[in-house]
């Protein structure tokens, strides 16, 4: 079936969230893709319509492989995130049009399922340590979460979500490394005795800390049981990465600023984690992450896929369709869907119990509402910044 036009859905709706549209000979089916990338939404959807699109109109939307190899080797600049997001909306896209015609879920045309529902977490936010605890317990109590999720240093990640306004400048917020290190301890001990030791306790360290402080903050955690510490390190040096495996046992999950399968071997061949967590959107898309889970599943390494609130629910579904088809899946990351991107964005998984379901439905078993979406334009927006109060010099965010 070839592809008549590929259109981009850009909009805001708390969030600013790029889609992608792919039509095809038949006016019945059409792909829906997920190509969001948090403060460059605009060079993802330049990249698509004034580029790829041109070439992918009267393509054959079944070859997958054939159009994904196109875009990633035949461009020649190979990679990059906004790049990689562009192929991955497309590729998300033709997949939804796979099982569209086939008649298919997603998961059917992965192998088909091996576990019934999804195991979650979700992310303990609030504005102070009070706040969060009581959050903590009643995720556990009221909510029924196994597993829950704490984020190092910051407050709340609201700086992530942008439908406060547009923004000329990132905000700046105020974080030390060096000297915060035990604060970052003595929180988890205290969110651990507060939920008891059956529960999971995520602890996302967000790429922020040298690899000495993380092997410090790490090693104090031990026993205090983390279910996984996450993306303790910056991703740029996999000695580092290596460095802070040998020095700690606790499991580690890593891999969210990964941009390429290439960028996950050497963490994953020498067992220097136990969860690779790529964002679907910045690998491109479910052929890659097929091909990264594969590998993964090969050394004994399991799947924990990116699912923050800043990919929309195309992405958590595919990664619903990924997990209930993978024997290595590990957890999933579960975002808390509010109601305006209800309004645009119609389907995926749904929480209960601390597991996620989804509705059988032919592809991946999502749509955008285009009405709604146009209620909510694009608004500018930057992932914050990080500055130590000291000196004001940058550091990771
Ligand atoms: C996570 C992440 C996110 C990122 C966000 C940046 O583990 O969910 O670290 O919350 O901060 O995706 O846009
Ligand atoms: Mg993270």
């Amino acid at each position: 079936m070839k592809i008549t036009d590929v259109r981009t859905i850009l909009t805001c709706p708390k969030q600013n969230y790029l889609f992608i549209k792919i039509m095809t000979e038949d006016p019945e089916i059409y792909g829906i893709g997920d190509a969001s990338m948090n403060g460059r939404e605009k060079a993802v959807e330049d990249l698509t319509l004034e580029y790829l699109r041109p070439m992918l109109i009267g393509m054959d939307a079944d070859r997958i492989e054939e159009i994904w190899q196109l875009i990633y080797r035949g461009t020649y600049w190979r990679g990059g995130n906004i790049m990689m997001s562009a192929l991955c909306g497309i590729d998300m896209a033709l997949w939804d049009i796979k099982g569209k015609t086939a008649g298919l879920p997603l998961y059917s045309l992965l192998g088909g399922k091996v576990r019934d529902r999804v195991l979650c977490y979700s992310h303990v936010l609030g504005k102070t340590n009070e706040e969060k605890i009581e959050k903590a317990a009643n995720f556990v109590q009221e909510k029924g979460l196994k597993v829950i999720r704490l984020r190092a240093g910051l407050p709340s990640a609201n700086g992530t979500l942008n439908a406060a306004g547009p923004q000329n400048t990132p905000k700046v917020e105020d974080w030390d490394p060096e000297f915060w290190a035990d604060e970052m301890t003595d929180y988890f001990i205290k969110i651990r005795q507060v939920v008891g030791d059956k529960v999971g306790i995520i602890y996302d360290l967000h790429e922020r800390f040298s690899p000495e402080r993380a092997i410090y903050i790490m090693r104090k955690l031990e026993p205090y049981n983390p279910f996984f510490i996450e993306d303790p390190i910056a991703p740029d040096c996999f000695e580092s990465l290596k460095t802070v495996r040998e020095h700690t046992n606790v499991p580690i999950a890593f891999g969210e600023l990964y941009k390429s399968r290439w960028e996950c071997l050497p963490g994953i061949t020498n067992r220097w984690l136990d969860f690779i967590r790529c964002d679907l959107i910045r690998i491109g898309g479910i052929t890659e992450a097929r091909k990264i889970g594969a590998i993964a599943e090969t050394y004994d390494v399991k799947t924990a896929w990116h699912g923050p609130n800043d990919v929309s629910p195309v992405t958590h579904a595919v990664n619903w369709h990924l997990n209930v088809s993978a024997y290595n899946f590990g957890i999933q990351e579960d975002g808390t869907v509010d109601d305006t991107v209800k309004e645009v964005v119609k389907g995926g998984p749904v929480y209960k119990d601390g597991y996620l379901t989804m509705e059988d439905k032919p592809g991946i078993g999502c749509d955008i509402d285009e009405e709604a979406a146009k209620r909510y334009p694009y608004q500018r927006a930057y992932i914050p910044v990080c500055r130590r109060p000291g000196d004001n010099s940058l550091c990771d965010w």
